[in-house]
């Protein structure tokens, strides 16, 4: 695999449409180098480039794998993610996040979240939302009710409004055929306006950030750990010496059954005491 332009990474849950939106964008006549997948099974490991060519400018155009697809801990796409951005000299032009219409959960919030927070502010300029699987009519007129949904809303506003509908995947007249090119056109013009790459210079410094604040986190929560054991320990030491004093006080009185009933009222009184 060899980076040699700028990338256009497609970003977004196993299933979402990342391949079928790739070959898409490459046009039949690539002969569709993305396996699209026919279960919920990732299709795509590792990272799988192909040229790309927007107004005569190439582009490695670079389908990745699913995020969230490590539930059994085999794929970590974040990591497969980072090393591959680690090898984009050139930039990263756009990052093309591929949400289903229509099915916005609780892990496409999740997705949208952490795909945020891993790549940074800077990012923000390179971002494109693309809607996939959504039904004729919705192609055609770009009715997505995105602003219903707040985390989206604020995200999509924050890009600039840079959003779309990716064609349908199969299309029966020419009023959907030209819809459909029309969705293409509108996503390459989008990505050729984007002025800035972001860099792995950018990114790297993304990824120092997050280690430290995650290192300093570590730390606060050591902190917190060692405070309640030291809070337990003074609890302990506080019930020991009310059995020892306890026990000074029942020994004069009896030295067998004073020394007995003193420690356990010591005791009593210590947890007592230790509880407060
Ligand atoms: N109905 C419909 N199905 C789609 C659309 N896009 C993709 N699919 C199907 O959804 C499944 C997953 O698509 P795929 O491109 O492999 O998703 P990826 O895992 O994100 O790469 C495949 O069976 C596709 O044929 C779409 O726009 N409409
Ligand atoms: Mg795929």
């Amino acid at each position: 695999m060899k980076i040699q332009d700028e990338v256009i990474l497609l970003l977004g849950k196993t299933g979402a449409g990342k391949s079928t939106l790739g070959n898409q964008l490459l046009g039949s006549r690539d002969n569709k180098p993305f396996k699209a997948s026919v279960s919920l099974v990732s299709q795509t490991e590792n990272c799988e480039v192909a040229t790309l060519t927007i107004d005569g400018k190439n582009y490695d155009l670079v389908d990745t794998p699913g995020l969230f697809d490590n539930r059994d801990g085999s794929l970590d796409p974040l990591k497969v993610i980072t090393e591959f951005v680690h090898q984009c000299a050139g930039g990263v032009r756009a990052i093309l996040l591929v949400l289903e219409a229509g099915r916005i959960t609780d892990e496409e919030k999740n997705a949208l979240s952490t795909i945020r927070k891993f790549l940074g502010n800077d990012a923000t300029d390179n971002f494109i939302v693309v809607f996939s699987k959504a039904e004729p009519e919705r192609v055609m007129d770009k009715q997505i009710n995105w602003n219903e949904i707040e985390i989206l809303r604020s995200f999509i506003e924050q890009i600039g409004h840079r959003w779309s509908v990716a064609p349908m995947r199969q299309y029966y007249n020419e009023d959907q055929r030209r819809a459909n090119e029309k969705r293409l056109m509108e996503i390459k013009k989008f990505i050729s306006h984007i002025k800035v790459p972001y860099t792995t210079k950018q990114f790297e410094k993304v990824q120092e950030e997050q280690k430290r604040l995650k290192k300093e986190e570590e730390r606060r929560n050591e902190k917190i750990r060692m405070e309640e054991e030291r809070r337990k320990d003074e609890k302990r030491a506080g019930i020991l010496a009310s059995v020892v004093a306890g026990a000074e006080i029942g020994s004069t009185v009896h030295p067998v059954v004073g020394t007995i009933v003193g420690s356990a009222a010591g005791l009593l009184f210590g947890v007592v005491n230790a509880s407060w």
